[in-house]
C-alpha cells in the first residue's frame, strides 16, 4: 500500500474547521486505501512559546480529536512527534543541506514571524525543514495537507533531491495531496484570509460550544447583494460557507445554489449553524470520552510511537551511514 504521512500542531486547545476541511477529513479517508502516518507534531509546537502544562493537555487533547474525528489506531499509525527522536535527528542533517536564502523564502515564515510580538526563535525559521523530515523518514508518497502547506511540500522535495544526489538514493520524492475544493477554508470576518488560529476572529472551533460557533456562522461576514450563488472572487463569503456546507453536508455546492434560490443569506447561515452541530456534537462527546482516561490515550500513542520508530529508525540508520556517521555498534 502507498504510504501516507501527515501532522498537526497542538498549538491550540482545539482544531479549527480549517484544520478538518483542509486536512483531516483527508487523513481518515487515506487510511483506508494507504499505509497511513499520522502525527500530533509538538516539536512544531515549541517553535512560539508554550507554556508546559498546556502543551502536555493540547497534546493529549489533538489526539483526543484525530481518534474522534475517525483515525482509527489499528488502520493508521498516530503518535506524538517527540515520542520519535528520529525526527529531530534527520531534521539536523537536513539542515546542513539548506540554504539559507532557500529557507528565507518561505512565506509562513514571513508571516508568522511579522505577527509575533515576541522574539522570533531560529526553530520558527527552520520549522520546514523539521517537517521535512518528518515527511521523508517515512518515505511518504502522499502528504495530506492544505493549500498553505504547498511550498513546504517542494522545499522537502528539494532537500530529498539533493540528498539522493549527494549521497545516492536515500528518499522518495512526496507529493503533496491537496484536495481542490476544500484546500483552503477562509476566516468568517476576513473571507480573503485563511481561518487559522493564529489569527482567532472568525474561527469555528470544533471543541468551542456550539451556541458560540452558531453565532459565528450566523454573524459571518458575507457580501453585498442578496443572491446565493457560487463565485469565490465576488462573493468570497458566501463562497466558503457553501464550500464548509457541501463538505460537511456531503451535497455538492451545486445542488445547495439550487436549493437555496430564493432563498436569504440568513437562512443559509442559519441552516449551516444547524449541519455543523450535528456534525460536531459526537466528535466532542467522544473527545470528552478520550480524555476521561488519559492512561488509555497514553496507551494508544505509545504503541503508535514503537511502530512509528520501527520505520523512521530504518530509515534514520540508512540516511546516517550515506552522509558517513560511524555505526553506532
Ligand atoms: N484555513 C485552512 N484551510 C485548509 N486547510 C488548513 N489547514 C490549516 N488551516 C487551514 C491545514 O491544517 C493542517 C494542520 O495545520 P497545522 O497544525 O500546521 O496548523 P497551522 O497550519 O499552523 O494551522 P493554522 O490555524 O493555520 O495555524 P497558524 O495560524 O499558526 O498557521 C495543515 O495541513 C494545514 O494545511
Amino acid at each position: 500500500r502507498p504510504r501516507v504521512l501527515s501532522g498537526i500542531q497542538p498549538t491550540a486547545g482545539s482544531f479549527h474547521l480549517g484544520n478538518y476541511l483542509g486536512a483531516i477529513r483527508q487523513w481518515v479517508a487515506l487510511q483506508e486505501t494507504h499505509d497511513a502516518f499520522y502525527c500530533v507534531v509538538d516539536l512544531h509546537a515549541i517553535t512560539v512559546e508554550q507554556d508546559p502544562k498546556v502543551l502536555r493537555q493540547n497534546t493529549r487533547t489533538s489526539a483526543a480529536q484525530l481518534l474522534a474525528l475517525g483515525i482509527d489506531p489499528d488502520s493508521a499509525t498516530l503518535f506524538v512527534q517527540s515520542h520519535v527522536p528520529e525526527h529531530a535527528q534527520l531534521g539536523w542533517v537536513l539542515q546542513c543541506l539548506t540554504g539559507f536564502g532557500e529557507a528565507s523564502r518561505m512565506t509562513q515564515f514571513k508571516d508568522k514571524s511579522a505577527r509575533q510580538e515576541a522574539q522570533v526563535g531560529v526553530g520558527l525559521f527552520t520549522y520546514p525543514i523539521l517537517q521535512a523530515a518528518d515527511i521523508l523518514l517515512y518515505n511518504a508518497h502522499h502528504v495530506p495537507v492544505g493549500e498553505d502547506q504547498r511550498q513546504h511540500l517542494e522545499l522537502t522535495r528539494d532537500l530529498a533531491q539533493r540528498f539522493n544526489t549527494r549521497y545516492g538514493k536515500t528518499f522518495r520524492l512526496p507529493e503533496a495531496y491537496i484536495v481542490k475544493d476544500t484546500a483552503k477554508i477562509y476566516d468568517l470576518q476576513d473571507p480573503t484570509a485563511k481561518m487559522s488560529k493564529s489569527v482567532p476572529t472568525g474561527v469555528v472551533e470544533l471543541l468551542e460550544d456550539v451556541k458560540r460557533s452558531a453565532k459565528k456562522i450566523r454573524s459571518a461576514v458575507t457580501d453585498t447583494g442578496r443572491e446565493i450563488t457560487y463565485d469565490p472572487e465576488h462573493k468570497p463569503g458566501v463562497s466558503n460557507l457553501l464550500v464548509i456546507y457541501s463538505a460537511l453536508s456531503g451535497r455538492t455546492v451545486e445542488d445547495l445554489v439550487a436549493d437555496y434560490d430564493g432563498k436569504g443569506y440568513g437562512d443559509l447561515k442559519k441552516d449551516l449553524g444547524e449541519v455543523f452541530t450535528e456534525f460536531v456534537t459526537p466528535v466532542q462527546e467522544k473527545v470528552a470520552t478520550y480524555l476521561a482516561d488519559p492512561a488509555e490515550l497514553d496507551k494508544v500513542l505509545a504503541k503508535g510511537a514503537e511502530r512509528a520508530r520501527e520505520v523512521a529508525g530504518k530509515t534514520l540508520a540508512r540516511a546516517y551511514d550515506k552522509v558517513g556517521f560511524l555505526p553506532s555498534g
